[in-house]
């Protein structure tokens, strides 16, 4: 084997470079979006991921967030990403069903029972085979936030029962599925994007929309919205996905400070998501909104007539997702 022995000035320069503390870390800007405002839990799980990075890059990394689709809403975040133009978006699963099918899984009405059962999924083997799902579509998800289990406002009545949503005009997300749950409850839904919806409600546009607690609060709904009925049809994960083209980029501990920082993030914005949702429903009653909860019997009633859109949508989810995702909650369950 020819070795080579460094004499002169190749010895000089090559012993004369001090390398860096990180060696494999480089100076980088990291551009952020999201739909919701920065007092939504979702600011506390991007300052703790932002800290850091600071700590693991000694400041060689520069996080910049924007808020309220200041860089477009999810769909067109997410393209960005795709297209190597943008590095982070955290997005909701629900409008992304066109780029990856498999996600529409989510969607699925009352699907989750609670957030305990949410994180044992989203952090399990399912969560990481969705995963594994995304870099063909030029994205890497680094970790499972939360956006939270729905519950509908609206400017019209109290839903107490599935009567009460007939002829409502919802806003729902870009998403057949949603757009099938709501239609089957008798409402007359309309997909839109998230920065659109308060205009839309102000203007009576439409009369309802279904978010959880802390994105009612902080997008303020309350201003727009008389009614908020306790409905938990379904729970929304948020991704902090990332750009392939560009994290492809990055060296191997910088993918790594990526991945341990969104996990950091993680549990720090679900811990501040539930904290927050409790005073959350205390703020919108304070500003004047009515809330009801829903008598089981009735809860039972809209339950059992969206049980058809599991059937409906199994073949454009993936038969095999939707399996998988039932198998894996029946062992959490038993
Ligand atoms: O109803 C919605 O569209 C929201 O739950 C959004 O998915 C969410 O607020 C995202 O816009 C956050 O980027």
């Amino acid at each position: 084997m020819k070795t080579f022995v460094a004499t002169g000035l190749a010895a000089t320069l090559m012993f004369s470079v001090a390398l860096p503390a990180h060696a494999e870390i480089s100076q980088r800007t990291i551009t952020i979006s999201n739909g919701v405002a920065e007092d939504h839990p979702v600011g506390d799980g991007v300052a703790a991921m932002t800290q850091c990075t600071t700590e693991r890059t000694d400041g060689a990394w520069t996080l910049n967030a924007f808020w309220s689709s200041a860089l477009g809403d999810d769909l067109q975040a997410t393209q960005a990403l795709r297209s190597g133009t943008q590095e982070m978006v955290i997005t909701s699963t629900s409008p992304l069903v066109g780029i990856e099918p498999a996600l529409g899984v989510f969607d699925l009405p009352f699907l989750f029972a609670d957030a305990a059962e949410a994180d044992a999924i989203l952090d399990g083997e399912f969560g990481d085979y969705i995963n594994d799902m995304l870099p063909e579509s030029n994205l890497v998800n680094l970790a499972w936030w939360e956006n939270g289990f729905r519950n509908l406002t609206n400017s019209v009545r109290p839903v107490e029962t599935l009567a009460d949503f007939d002829g409502m005009r919802v806003r729902v997300m870009q998403n057949n599925i949603f757009l099938d749950t709501f239609q089957t409850l008798g409402t007359n839904a309309t997909p839109m994007a998230f920065g659109e919806v308060f205009t839309a409600l102000e203007t009576r546009a439409i009369d309802a929309q279904e978010n959880p607690f802390v994105t009612i609060d902080t997008s303020q709904f309350y201003e727009v919205q008389d009614y908020l009925s306790v409905t938990n049809h379904a729970y929304t994960p948020f991704m902090v996905l990332f750009s392939k083209p560009i994290f492809d980029t990055y060296s191997e501990e910088e993918q790594q400070i990526l991945i341990d920082c969104a996990i950091i993030g993680r549990d720090v914005q679900r811990a501040a998501s539930r904290e927050l949702s409790g005073q959350s429903l205390q703020r919108v009653i304070d500003a004047g909104m009515q809330v009801n909860e829903i008598a089981d019997d009735a809860m039972a009633e809209i339950r059992d007539a969206v049980q058809g859109v599991y059937e409906r949508h199994a073949g454009e989810i993936g038969q095999e997702v939707v399996d998988r995702m039932m198998a894996a909650l029946d062992e959490i369950r038993n």
